[in-house]
């Protein structure tokens, strides 16, 4: 029996020598010796006792190496399951308890603090380090490089991926095999990628973007990346000669329009700009055609989905659309409350079926059943329209949540550390226009009678406790929220009088 994803991405790639990393420091990994560093990290796997369906954690920098880890993870039909650098132990806690992980590997910075929470949740704790070294590659360096891959079918699961929820507790979203490989073959075709193609990432490999959209789609398709550690806009201009192709948040599209030495001429021999994973504002299409003469191809996807739907490769990109459903992808606009198929025109919650539609939130039965159909329908949670030329719009989000800089956060969960405070009666986070994020977070704080807002005391609380891109940028305090007759708090209304937070 095969592993389909193992063969398809990577398997297929033995022996090649072929570009398929070229690095910072002028360095380039071929994918034969990728596939044998990722061997040796699969025996290094095994070895510590994990088997297939296993959950491996990481929270790591990114490097050939973390790369290496999600290869060897489907070598061994372990589940991968990559956290965002950024979060802070007590994060980490909870997604090594959830998913049940037998192994975390962090850094070494991170090791103190993580032991305990390894230990507590029953996980082996191993390091990996920015530069690759680490107490995993010290053992792997003792592996043969060649591994004999365990069967796995299509129904198998290969990551998961925490996304936070309303409730403010994350669900980790079980992505198979299908999911991944059926995404990666639809994209390579829909935007023709070659073995031709280089790919410029400075994305964060721990997300869908990074790992799967821009990874996946070059392995399949036997390109090469040019793999920066993080974005850059002056390492991105230094690179692009050597790229045909850029995938990207908003954010690194208006940085780099900042940016007097991003030119038509650095820009003439690319094949392809890819944002996504939050609005591109319409002026920062305008402005980059203007600039470079290329028009940025605008696509829309979510951690359980994958992606949905894309522009034209030809043809024309609108802007302000995410484009049209992707082949094999159904996707219809239904009435939030009756479930009911809206007529084309009509503005309602955007539902998405097909190979790239998740399995469902580990452990978390009613949470899939609340938001995935008994049919396949997977309600997105984003509001939307479809034009008379069949174009999706995103108009809004029917969830509350914040997307900033590509990031999500979820209000519920930075509200609930809030209203711990003892200053703080209630609060209310919102996402207000920010010029380089998109949006940033505000926090509206209602005192407690009697008392003051501390906000240094707040800020001293939460800092070491959640992400830094999760933290409000803005704290305002207020003497109650404004509420409707149901008493829900009205965050339109707050929306509103703080939207010139960030602009003015
Ligand atoms: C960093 N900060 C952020 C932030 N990133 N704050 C809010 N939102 C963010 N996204 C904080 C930093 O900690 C810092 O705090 C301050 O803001 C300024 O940091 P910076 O140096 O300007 O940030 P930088 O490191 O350059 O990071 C910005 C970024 C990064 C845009 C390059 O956030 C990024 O790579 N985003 C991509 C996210 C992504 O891959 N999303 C895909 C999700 S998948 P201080 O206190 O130190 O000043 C998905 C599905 C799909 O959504 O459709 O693709
Ligand atoms: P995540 O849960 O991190 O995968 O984020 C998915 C969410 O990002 C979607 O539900 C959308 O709200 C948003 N998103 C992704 N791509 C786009 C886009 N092109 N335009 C607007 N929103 C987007």
């Amino acid at each position: 029996m095969p592993n389909v994803l193992y063969d398809a991405l990577f398997g297929r790639h033995s022996g090649s020598q072929a570009p398929f990393l070229h690095l910072t420091d002028g360095s380039t990994l071929t994918y034969d010796a990728f596939l044998k560093l990722a061997g040796r990290f699969a025996h290094t796997i095994t070895d510590e006792g994990l088997v297939a369906g296993d959950r491996l954690a990481v929270q790591i920098e990114k490097s050939p190496e973390a790369l290496a880890i999600y290869a060897a993870c489907v070598q061994t039909g372990v589940i991968f399951l990559p956290l965002n650098t950024g979060y802070m132990p007590e994060e980490v806690q909870y997604f090594v308890e959830n998913s049940g992980a037998r192994l975390l590997i962090c850094d070494v910075r991170n090791a103190v603090g993580l032991t305990p929470i390894a230990a507590n949740a029953g996980a082996g704790l191993m390091t990996m380090n920015a530069d690759g070294s680490g107490s995993f590659s010290a053992v792997a360096v003792t592996k043969s490089d060649r591994f004999a891959t365990v069967d796995r079918t299509g129904d198998d699961l290969a990551a998961f991926l925490y996304t936070s929820g309303t409730t403010g507790r994350s669900k980790g979203a079980m992505l198979t095999q299908t999911n991944l490989l059926s995404n990666a073959q639809t994209l390579v075709d829909y935007w023709r990628f070659t073995s031709r193609d280089v790919l410029l990432h400075a994305l964060p490999i721990f997300h869908t973007h990074g790992l799967f959209v821009a990874t996946n789609v070059t392995l399949l398709a036997g390109s090469a990346m040019i793999f920066l550690p993080k974005f850059d806009p002056a390492v991105m201009i230094a690179q692009m000669p050597k790229a045909t192709v850029m995938m990207g948040v908003p954010t690194f599209y208006t940085r780099l329009l900042d940016d007097p030495a991003f030119t038509k001429e650095l820009t003439a021999h690319m094949r392809l700009f890819v944002s996504g994973s939050a609005p591109l504002l319409s002026e920062t299409h305008v402005q980059f055609e203007d600039r470079t003469g290329h028009r940025i191809l605008e696509r829309y996807g979510m951690t359980e989905t994958n992606m949905n739907t894309s522009n034209p490769y030809d043809g024309t990109r609108r802007a302000g659309t995410v484009g049209f459903p992707l082949p094999g992808v159904e996707l219809k606009v239904t009435d939030p409350a009756t479930g009911a198929t809206l007529p084309q025109g009509e503005i309602g919650v955007i539902e998405v079926r097909g190979p790239n539609v998740f399995k469902g939130y580990w452990q978390m039965p009613e949470k899939t059943r609340e938001e995935l159909r008994e049919d396949g329908f997977f309600i997105t949670g984003d509001l939307g329209v479809i034009d008379d030329q069949g174009y999706v719009q995103i108009v809004g989000r029917g969830k509350d949540l914040i997307i900033s800089g590509g990031y999500n956060i979820y209000p519920k969960e930075v509200e609930l550390m809030l209203d711990e405070q003892d200053c703080v009666m209630e609060s209310a986070v919102i996402g207000v226009p920010h010029p380089d994020f998109g949006e940033g977070v505000v926090a509206v704080l209602v005192p407690s009678s009697g008392k003051q807002i501390d906000t240094d005391a707040i800020m001293a609380d939460i800092k070491p406790r959640i992400a830094r891109f999760k933290q409000p940028k803005r704290i305002v305090v207020m003497d109650e929220l404004p509420r409707n007759t149901m008493g829900k708090v009205q965050k339109n209304v707050l929306r509103d009088m703080f939207a010139d937070s960030f602009t003015t």
